[in-house]
């Protein structure tokens, strides 16, 4: 079905700050227009879920319109960046899209922005830096800081509107983003939704009387100003002049404003919370009858009769249209967990930083060494690439993997981050929806828990539910055995890998580290590189151009064997060698090793194959043994092989525990060389 033609009215989306200087009648009632479509909308939006016509729950943005309507029509769509909230209906509906467009989102059809694969207000436009959310308050924030820096990067004057709630701005997210847009300079405008509430708890129980949301800015270096989002006028005024500053400063701005949120929190709220009266103030201080009032006060009754007809209709006929538009089918769902990715361009066939003249050339690196080429070879030939983290500029990383970097590539693309890995993720997660490659190193594996919504809710399902890409490599310096303590030596892999969406390998030798940086940084997804550190400098071995580097996706058969298939990753692939050797020098048993080297997607062909010769499987790896990789892996193979298999399979792997501190226990904690040699040797009988 046709989408029904937009009211002329609908046809602008843009308000200059002469127009709401002037106070110009035309503009008046365009702000009105776009405001009365936001209400109606949600309003029918609430109707149809009570019908039942719209599933899961609705949370509406009546009150909000005061706000929302003047900042989206003042915002440059054309290179701005915004992550509307859950009250932003009508910012979205100015935007982009046609509201039939709007309304699949909210009736979950087959066409839907998100696939029907999100519900309710979860839908942006990240092709035109409408940046969807998730339902994780406060996380969407850092990534307008990444996609507006992105747009400054690319030489645009943009700005960014990183919009949440009274209850959002307690999250820790907010004030690390507040901190990092101050540092960095980004010219963002954080604009606070404050209408008094987080679902049933008041500001009083958010935070300490007395104190206001505005004025924390000063603590950040950031300038702040309060506005009361119910006179819609003066908040038109307030925000031109804001953005028209925030453009020409390039700094951030805090704005906190003083909004509405008439409906409750959602369609289920039953609002018994509020006080006696409450309700009735705050229907009282609706900005849209007010503002209706205003108009026609000013003699333009005619002109609002037209145009509330004209749009009622229109919203009747676009609901129509989306009532009418087919429903997702779950058979030609796609299955598009993962962006596919672009055909790679080719590189310069060195590994050096210069182009190569003549016979291939071989150098014996560290695996650290092979780690800090790859980058200086990816930020000499791809402009787009970025590399960020703790301490990686000027010191060169906690474990000199960057080492020299800064130097050769200046401070614009090698860049220290600030202790905030959450923010610093979502950034980069908005770096990469801006058309730059960022590659983020945490200082340590472990580190990476405080990220975990930027990485396995926010990045890893972006395509699933957006269709954008968000191609980033999180560099990950994982693993024990050093004496660290079990806040430095952990693996990661499987909680990362029980989320979908993310790729990761995992390299054992410096050749592969170097052909695993790259073939990650190319990927169209955010790939997790897990990087042993008792590997980086264990030894120096050869690494060479290699032309096929992008079958480190693919696993590899270390050593050949014929009586069992070990299969294993990380450092455990040079144990698993030293004792594999061990069986066959002292029983003449050949141990076969495979080394996974990419642990999600799993590709097990190989393995398949080694396990039609061998019957046996053992698999080996440093993390704790429940719920541990082991466990995904054992029962793949199991139902692929069960029939074939002449013993039960052997899962080797850490005690189930931290990882303890002192020598003594940490090596008693992971799989050592006698452990392993004598649970094979048991196994075996
Ligand atoms: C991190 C997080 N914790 C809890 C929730 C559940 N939740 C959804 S909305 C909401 C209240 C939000 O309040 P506020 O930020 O003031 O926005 P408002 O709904 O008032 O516009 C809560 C607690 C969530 N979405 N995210
Ligand atoms: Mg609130």
């Amino acid at each position: 079905m046709a989408f029904p033609d937009l009211p002329a009215i609908l046809r602008e989306r843009t308000l200059r700050t002469e127009e709401i200087e002037s106070e110009s009648p035309a503009a008046l009632l365009r702000i009105y227009a776009w405001m009365h479509l936001a209400r109606t909308g949600d309003n029918r939006i609430l109707d149809l879920f009570r019908q039942g016509f719209i599933k899961g729950t609705v949370a509406g943005g009546q009150g909000n319109e005061g706000l929302i309507v003047p900042l989206a029509l003042l915002a440059d769509k054309e290179r701005d960046v915004v992550a509307f909230t859950h009250r932003d209906f009508g910012g979205h509906l100015i935007w982009s899209g046609h509201l039939v467009e709007h309304l699949n989102q909210y009736f979950a059809n087959a066409a839907s922005p998100t696939k029907a694969r999100e519900g309710n207000v979860h839908h942006g436009d990240p092709a035109n830096r409408s940046l969807p959310m998730i339902s994780h308050l406060g996380a969407m924030a850092s990534n307008v800081l990444g996609a507006t820096d992105a747009q400054r990067r690319l030489g645009h004057a943009s700005i960014g509107f990183a919009l949440f709630g009274d209850g959002g701005s307690s999250t820790g997210d907010i004030h690390e983003c507040f901190n990092l847009a101050s540092l960095l300079s980004l010219p963002v405008i954080f604009i606070i939704e404050n209408n008094g509430y987080a679902y049933s708890t008041p500001v009083s129980e958010q935070y300490a009387p007395g104190t206001e949301l505005w004025r924390r800015a000063s603590g950040y270096g950031i300038e702040a100003l309060q506005l009361d989002a119910t006179d819609v006028i003066a908040t038109a005024r307030t925000l031109a002049d804001a953005i028209e500053r925030t453009r020409r400063t390039g700094r951030p701005l805090l704005i906190e404003a003083k909004t509405l949120r008439l409906r409750g929190h959602a369609a289920y709220d039953t609002c018994d919370y509020l006080r006696p009266g409450e309700a009735d103030a705050f229907l009282a201080a609706d900005p849209l009858p007010r503002f209706r009032a205003a108009l026609l006060e000013a003699g333009h009754a005619a002109a609002l009769q037209h145009l509330e007809a004209e749009l009622d209709a229109f919203i009747e006929a676009s609901i129509r249209v989306a009532h009418g538009t087919p429903r997702p089918q779950p058979e030609s769902q796609e299955f598009d967990v993962y962006a596919p990715s672009a055909p790679p361009k080719p590189w310069i066939p060195s590994i050096g930083s210069a182009p190569e003249s003549g016979a291939p050339q071989v150098e014996t690196l560290t695996m650290a060494q092979a780690i800090n080429r790859a980058l200086r070879k990816v930020l000499q030939e791809r402009p787009e690439s970025l590399v960020l983290g703790q301490d990686i500029a000027t010191y060169g990383g906690a474990f000199k993997v960057t080492d020299g970097l800064l130097a050769d590539f200046g401070r614009s693309r090698v860049f220290n981050t600030p202790l905030a890995e959450s923010a610093c993720t979502g950034y980069a997660t908005g770096l990469a929806l801006g058309g730059f490659r960022p590659i983020e190193e945490f200082q340590f594996a472990d580190f990476s828990t405080e990220a975990m919504t930027q990485i396995s809710l926010n990045a890893a399902t972006y395509h699933f539910r957006s269709g954008a890409r968000v191609p980033m490599v999180l560099r990950l310096p994982c693993g024990g055995g050093l004496t660290f303590g079990s806040f430095h030596s952990q693996e990661l892999e499987s909680v990362f890998l029980a989320m979908p969406g993310l790729k990761a390998l995992y390299p054992s030798t410096p050749q592969d580290a170097f052909n695993a940086l790259l073939a990650a940084y190319e990927d169209d997804n955010p790939v997790l590189l897990f990087e042993h550190k008792g590997l980086y400098r264990r030894g120096k071995g050869p690494v060479t151009w290699d032309p096929d580097y992008a079958r480190i996706w693919e696993p590899r058969i270390v050593r050949p064997g014929s009586y069992a298939s070990l299969v294993t990753y990380g450092e455990m692939v040079h144990l698993a060698e030293e004792v594999a050797a061990y069986f066959l020098n002292e029983y003449e048993i050949e141990i076969e090793v495979i080394d996974l080297r990419a642990l999600a997607p799993l590709r097990l062909e190989l393995i398949d194959a080694s396990l039609a010769r061998t019957h046996r499987l053992i698999v080996l790896h440093e993390g704790r043994r429940t719920h541990g990789f082991g466990a995904e892996l054992v029962s793949r193979l199991t139902e692929r092989h069960f029939f074939d298999l002449e013993a039960p399979p052997l899962r080797l792997a850490s005690l189930d525990q931290p990882v303890p501190f002192a020598p003594e226990l940490e090596q008693a904690h992971r799989p050592t060389r006698e452990s392993v040699i004598g649970q094979v040797a048991d196994w075996i009988g």
